[in-house]
């Protein structure tokens, strides 16, 4: 691909933000405040807005109901618009009440599975209001003790909730199903990996496709093989990009594992299903618990775009040449030459073609916007996480 190719595919890339990153969120042990942290819902969208400024590929941001909950929700997508972005997926959250404490959609109550289910349908409404194509599920549900529950009931309960809201959904609606392997529940989780994820988006139907969170596998997961399956099978729907050094970690993608990011834009790059048009949401989902909040959120979308540059740079002639005869060295040395190639140059030059700061972190801290917010948000509470 010729460099004008590479910054061709690279403007018009996109990466969705996700609106509790700004507020004041971390581990289960302590969340350290930090000054100037969102009080609401559109101070997170102010804040995003100035992410997207700087670096021009964050136009949207997902919300997280009820952390974001406001009375009107068009009122906040045109605040959103105002700003100089738009609002992304509908997380859903079935895990904080104390309800959930044996499940929620598989909790072997059906008071609590209605309870469950109706939140997940408003979470719909919602979309309706904010023109969101995406509902995002995550569930907390699983037991904790061999013989807690009926491993096959639980999975009959998910299935009957899926579809009432699968059933609910716009012709332009989309459900993503996310995975993770354990937390909170550690003897059994009821969506614990892309495989049942991907049975239960198969069974629903082509609405539905699975959200692959890179911080929600075993240690050594080859997470650029789940991606290639997903695609060939068009049922990769998004991701929830952060880093993990242990288990569900949070923090900045490609801060732990450059080399597993390039691996996994590389199988992007493969299926051309880079370009907003393929229907493949880029989410970051990540909290920051002791780096300064906006301009981690700042390192981590140019962490995606040096990691997508680094892809787009593979020789693909080369590399699928050297496949086919068997080179095993000169197909990995393609992939290599690639992910060395230090693309940081070609991407400030193009951010001075778009008219930005080659260097947005430097810009950000120019800026005076930290100074502001801190001076403005000084009396209050935060929103979200904890809230
Ligand atoms: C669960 C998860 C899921 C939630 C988010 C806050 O670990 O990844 O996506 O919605 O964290
Ligand atoms: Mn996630
Ligand atoms: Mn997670």
């Amino acid at each position: 691909m010729t460099t004008e190719a590479v910054k061709n595919a690279l403007r018009r890339q996109e990466i969705e933000l996700p609106s509790w990153a700004f507020g004041n969120s971390g581990t289960r042990f302590k969340v350290f405040p930090q000054p100037g942290v969102p009080r609401s819902p559109e101070e997170k969208l102010a804040d995003a807005a100035v992410v997207h400024k700087l670096t021009g590929v964050a136009p949207s941001v997902a919300l997280h109901i009820p952390w974001d909950k406001v009375d009107d929700y068009a009122k906040l997508a045109a605040y959103a618009k105002e700003q100089g972005v738009r609002l992304g997926a509908i997380n859903s959250n079935v895990f904080q009440d104390n309800d959930y404490m044996l499940g929620s959609v598989t909790n072997p109550d059906p008071r609590v599975r209605r309870k469950a289910t109706d939140h997940l349908l408003e979470c719909v409404d919602i979309m309706d209001a904010t023109g969101s194509r995406d509902l995002k599920l995550w569930f907390s549900d699983g037991t904790n003790y061999p013989g807690q529950d009926d491993i096959r009931d639980r999975q009959d309960r998910l299935a009957e909730a899926l579809k009432e809201v699968y059933d609910r959904l716009g012709d332009d609606q989309r459900m993503l199903l996310e995975y993770k392997l354990f937390e909170p529940a550690f003897y059994t989780t009821d969506v614990p990996d892309w495989g049942t994820s991907y049975a239960h988006c198969l069974e629903l139907g082509p609405k539905a496709t699975v959200c692959i969170d890179t911080g929600h596998h075993a240690p050594g997961t080859n997470i650029e093989f789940i991606v290639a399956f997903l695609l060939r099978v068009g049922k990769l729907g998004a991701f929830d990009f952060n880093s993990r050094f242990y288990a569900d970690d949070d923090l900045m993608v490609g801060a732990a594992d450059p080399f597993q990011l390039f691996r996994i834009m590389n199988e992007i790059i493969r299926a051309d299903a880079l370009d907003p048009d393929r229907g493949i949401a880029f989410m970051l989902d990540q909290c920051h618990n002791i780096e300064p909040k906006i301009p981690a959120i700042i390192r981590s979308v140019m962490n995606v775009q040096e990691a997508t540059a680094k892809a787009l740079l593979v020789d693909r002639d080369a590399l699928r040449e050297a496949q086919q005869e068997g080179d095993v060295l000169g197909a990995n040395a393609a992939l290599m030459d690639a992910y060395n190639t230090d693309v940081r140059p070609l991407l400030a030059d193009l951010r001075s073609e778009q008219g930005l700061d080659p260097n947005p972190i430097a810009a950000y801290q120019r800026s005076g916007y930290f100074e502001q917010i801190a001076h403005d948000r000084a009396d209050g509470q935060q929103a979200g996480w904890g809230a």
